[in-house]
This record gives C-alpha cells, structure tokens and sequence, in this order.
C-alpha cells in the first residue's frame, strides 16, 4: 500500500498513525499538495491528501473514508467502536477535531493561496473563533476523562484525531496549548507513543506550484 500525503497535515497523519497501531504495512510518498499537485491528481481527482493506494490500485480519497477501510481490514484492532454509544461520542469528537483541522488549514491557505490583497481578515476572525470553539469543547471532553483515553480503556480513534489536530494547529497556528491543558495532556501521552514519534513533522509551508 501506498500513503500519500506529508505526515504534518493532521489528516494524513491520522491515517499513518492508525495504520501503524493496527500494525498495517505502507510505502510513504511525502509529496505536498502544492508542489506535487499534478502528482496527486495522478491517484486522487482532487488532489488531495491523504490518498491511500491498496495493493489491488484502488485509490481511496478522505481520511475518514480511509480510516473506515483501515478498521474494516484491522478486525478486532479497530481503533472505532463498530456500534453503539462509544461510537457515537467518539464520531462526535471526531467530527469537533477534524472541523478545526479544517479551519485551521483554511486559515494557512488564506495566507498561501490568494494574493495578499485579497485576503479578509474577518473570514480568518470567524475561522480562529471556530477552531478556539472546537478546542475548547475537546478540553472539556478531556477534562471529563482526565488520565484516562477520551472513549473506553485503550487509545482509540478520538484520541489520535483530537491528538494530530492539536500537534498541528501548535506547530502550524503557534496555537496556546497552555489555554488547553486537558488537552495538551492527552496529546502529550499520545505524542510519547512509537505510533505518534514515527510520523512526526515539522509543520511545512505549502509552496503552490508555479
Ligand atoms: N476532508 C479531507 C481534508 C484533507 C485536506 O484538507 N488535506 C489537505 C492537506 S492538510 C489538502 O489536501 N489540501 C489541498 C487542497 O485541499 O487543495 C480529509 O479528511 O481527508
């Protein structure tokens, strides 16, 4: 298999982190989404990443697409409960991560991808409300839980996501980890695992492609 994608995007880093907790095996490609776009287009009509490439060709697109495949193949190791309530709260705490993964990235590509004067500062006002919102709601999901993982006794898709989103937006967004403590602890624990140290990156600066 074939994980495309560079390891400090929160989303591709989910991805690789799972992969390696459910012991699965992956060539990395470390290409970025601005120089290496046509690349990426070559495996993902988006061009986009994360892109895993199975052994049989088949190009799947959308971590959490993904990470569905990768806990259907990992059987009992699955890192999401298949039912219940567990799962729903753990999808909830997801869903918070990955949307301030996503304002969080809007916010770098503001500043990346469009000419200096036609960037606006209160989208980037509203997108920073947003992402201190989702943390702020992820500390007080960790603080309920303080020492323990965010869902059940073993580390679990919750906490990788809560844990890649916060890695990045620190080094990325040079966000306060201190206004998080909760939070931070839980990425803290996580960041110490073999799993998280493998697929550590300094946060890189997409260049657009010329
Ligand atoms: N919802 C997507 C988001 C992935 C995403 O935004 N990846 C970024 C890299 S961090 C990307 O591909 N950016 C290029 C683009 O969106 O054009 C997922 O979960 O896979």
């Amino acid at each position: 298999m074939i994980l495309i994608g560079m390891f400090d995007s929160p989303f591709v880093r989910r991805v690789a982190v799972s992969m390696r907790l459910v012991g699965m095996d992956y060539e990395h490609r470390n290409w970025s989404v601005g120089a290496d776009f046509d690349r990426i287009r070559a495996y993902n009509p988006l061009g986009r990443v994360p892109t895993l490439v199975l052994d049989d060709g088949t190009a799947l697109v959308e971590s959490a697409a993904i990470l569905d495949w990768i806990d259907e193949a990992a059987g009992e190791r699955r890192l999401l409960a298949a039912t219940g309530l567990a799962r729903r709260n753990a999808l909830q705490l997801m869903a918070i991560a990955i949307g301030a993964a996503e304002k969080s990235v809007l916010q770098i590509y503001e500043r990346v991808f469009r000419p200096a004067d036609k960037q606006h500062e209160p989208w980037l006002d509203r997108c920073r409300t947003q992402v201190q919102g989702g943390f702020a709601e992820l500390e007080r999901a960790c603080a309920a839980r303080a020492g323990s993982w965010l869902i059940g006794e073993q580390i679990g898709q919750a906490d990788i996501t809560a844990t890649c989103v916060f890695s990045f937006a620190r080094d990325a967004l040079k966000l306060d980890a201190a206004a998080y403590p909760h939070l931070a602890a839980l990425a803290a624990r996580c960041e110490a695992l073999p799993a998280f140290q493998a697929v550590r990156a300094e946060f890189h600066t997409p260049t657009p492609a010329a």
